[in-house]
């Protein structure tokens, strides 16, 4: 342990310790900015500078580690004088339309400037050439408001093993961008969105949706209807003030029934309907000697990551398309059919924790009702944005359920929102229709948690099935580099883009760096995706009653040609 003081009280630390966690340790808050932690610590940005007594200079608290006997101050004159000044240069080149910023009092370096008492900024002067890059279906760029702190970059390099951002050029060119500033649309960017997450200002943004969906809504013609994934339950409560992971479940049928929408569903629907059909492909690859390990197909950004980095392993692809792209191919089909409704008046919402998503709509395979399937995408941001405009409070809703029969839902459905938990859905099923017996024991514990690589063994009928789940795709490329090199054998792989699964998505709602240093908030979602499950009443997909009866009255069977034509794809090279 190293023995330190900071501001002249004691702190005890181990070795290895940077000054800004020391710091915290006592309840003192440096002021960060590029500092992401575990992600960007880097000590760029000179916001957390501090005096360390006989240092030369100011040192970087976020880069600097502790030593026995340090004298640390965090609030003398010249820290918040070399703070401000810092402050200031980064506002003198920032583009301050703050009130129409979609972070607007959500950006760190606004929250910044209030608590460092900046009153005016004293260095005027050039601003850096900006660009705004929009041609993506998913990301939004604007580096008129970049501050050039990295983290997104740290991000796609680091977390997601993508990379397809940096800083390009020199001094006061430097801008964070794909190479030779070409647009995110031009490159192999998988559309998660995790950099939006990480970026504190709004240099980063997903593509807006919301006008669409407001002129759908305002079509006497259109019967409106929308889909909500299974991790926007437990995240949209924290855009109005309900704290990280609150289950909001029954009260955003009730929010989005006052918005104007004609039927409220659930992607569980669509989830448990992608249970049913994965896990006979599994079984069918599994008995005739199909291509294995089965991989999970439901995450776009994963899909896109597969086609662009893991070609090799694109026949692994479960052929299955995503829950939120069968909702959409059996709402254009059976539903219409069902209800009567010419599909072409059908509009097809999905609230989905995801900006990937909004790419997955539109790909070329997602039109098997003859028409666009899902016509618009909305990320749990956009729609809180809009039930604000509306002036409904979610907070304040009644409990309400969803419609019937696409609201209709299991506990196997809304665990797809966590790491492992499209693998536990097919396992609770897959046993069932395998064995013919019920499983006691439903919860597969192995695969649950944030370890960014989970491996099970999971005997049925007395075969031993090897799986393995990764979350965050430099994890999948790791998972995926053993299984290349035959370091590790599996029959059937769950890879989910986002750190965390769906819960941790890139349109989810977003935390300051400060909020997640102490914070897990992908644990704390997951743990309320299962908490989901634990109450409901029905917890395997095979139960669905609404799933049951689609293949009764129109699919057939899993697998079926019916099946087949709506709820399957193929991604070739
Ligand atoms: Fe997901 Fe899925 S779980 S991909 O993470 O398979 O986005 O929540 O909707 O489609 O069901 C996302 C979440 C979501 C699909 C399902
Ligand atoms: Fe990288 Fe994902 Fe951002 Fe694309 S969306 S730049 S892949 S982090």
């Amino acid at each position: 342990m190293v023995n330190l003081t900071i501001d002249g009280e004691k702190v005890q630390v181990p070795k290895g310790t940077t000054v800004l966690e020391a710091a915290r340790k006592i309840g003192k808050k440096i002021p960060t900015l590029c500092f992401l932690k575990g992600i960007n610590e880097i000590g760029a940005c000179r916001m957390c500078v501090v005096e360390v007594k006989g240092a030369r200079a100011l040192q970087a608290a976020c880069v600097y580690p502790v030593s026995e006997g340090m004298e640390v101050y965090t609030n003398t004159p010249a820290v918040r004088e070399a703070r401000k000044v810092t402050l200031e240069l980064l506002l003198s080149d920032h583009n301050l339309e703050c009130p129409t910023c979609v972070r607007n009092l959500n950006c760190e370096l606004q929250k910044l400037a209030e608590e460092l008492g900046i009153k005016s900024i004293r260095f005027t002067g050039e601003k850096h050439k900006a660009k705004y890059d929009d041609f993506s279906p998913s990301i939004v760029r604007d580096t008129s408001k970049c501050i050039l702190c990295r983290r997104c970059v740290s991000t796609c390099h680091n977390v997601q093993g993508v990379g397809v951002i940096s800083p390009n050029h020199r001094g006061f060119e430097t801008m964070v961008a794909p190479v030779y500033d070409m647009s995110l649309a031009e490159v192999a960017c998988v559309n998660c969105g995790q950099c939006i997450l990480a970026c504190p200002v709004g240099a980063l943004k997903e593509k807006d949706d919301t006008d669409k969906v407001w002129q759908a809504l305002q079509d006497p013609e259109k019967h409106v209807i929308v889909q909500i994934a299974p991790a926007v339950r437990v995240s949209l409560g924290e855009e109005f003030g309900l704290g990280r992971g609150a289950i909001v479940t029954k009260k955003i049928p009730a929010a989005l029934r006052r918005l104007g929408f004609d039927r409220v569903f659930d992607t569980d629907f669509g989830a448990d309907l992608t249970i049913m059909e994965e896990g006979h492909e599994f079984l069918e690859r599994l008995e005739h000697g199909g291509k294995l390990p089965l991989i999970t197909s439901c995450s776009p950004g994963w899909i896109k990551f597969c086609e662009h980095y893991y070609p090799e392993f694109l026949e692994n692809l479960s052929t299955c398309k995503s829950p939120q792209q069968m909702f959409g191919a059996v709402a254009k089909t059976y539903y219409a059919q069902k209800m009567g409704i010419d599909p072409s008046k059908i509009f097809v919402v999905s609230i989905m924790p995801c900006t990937a998503k909004k790419y997955e709509c539109q790909r070329p395979e997602m039109r098997s009702s003859g028409y666009q399937d899902v016509d618009a995408v909305l990320t749990t941001r956009e729609i809180a944005r809009m039930l604000k405009e509306a002036g409904i409070n979610l907070a304040a809703m009644p409990d309400e359920e969803f419609d019937e029969p696409l609201g209709i839902s299991t506990g196997a459905g809304a665990i797809f929102g966590a790491t492992g938990g499209v693998m536990e859905a097919a396992l609770r099923t897959v046993y069932e229709v395998v064995t013919g017996k019920e499983l006691e024991n439903i919860e597969f514990t192995g695969v649950r948690g944030v370890e960014g690589i989970k491996e099970a063994v999971v005997e049925i009928n007395g075969m031993k099935i090897k799986v393995a789940v990764a979350h965050g795709l430099a994890n999948a490329r790791k998972l995926l580099d053993r299984v290349k090199n035959k370091e590790a054998e599996y029959h059937f792989i769950e890879i989910m883009a986002c750190p965390g699964g769906c819960v941790g998505g890139g349109g989810q709602p977003i935390l300051s760096a400060d909020e997640r240093f102490d914070v897990d908030y992908r644990a704390i979602r997951g743990n309320a995706i299962y908490e989901v499950d634990r109450k409901m009443p029905l917890r395997k997909s095979h139960e669905n009653p609404a799933v049951q009866q689609l293949y009764k009255e129109f699919l057939g069977k899993p697998l079926s040609e019916k099946s087949h034509e709506l709820l399957h794809t193929h991604y070739t090279p």
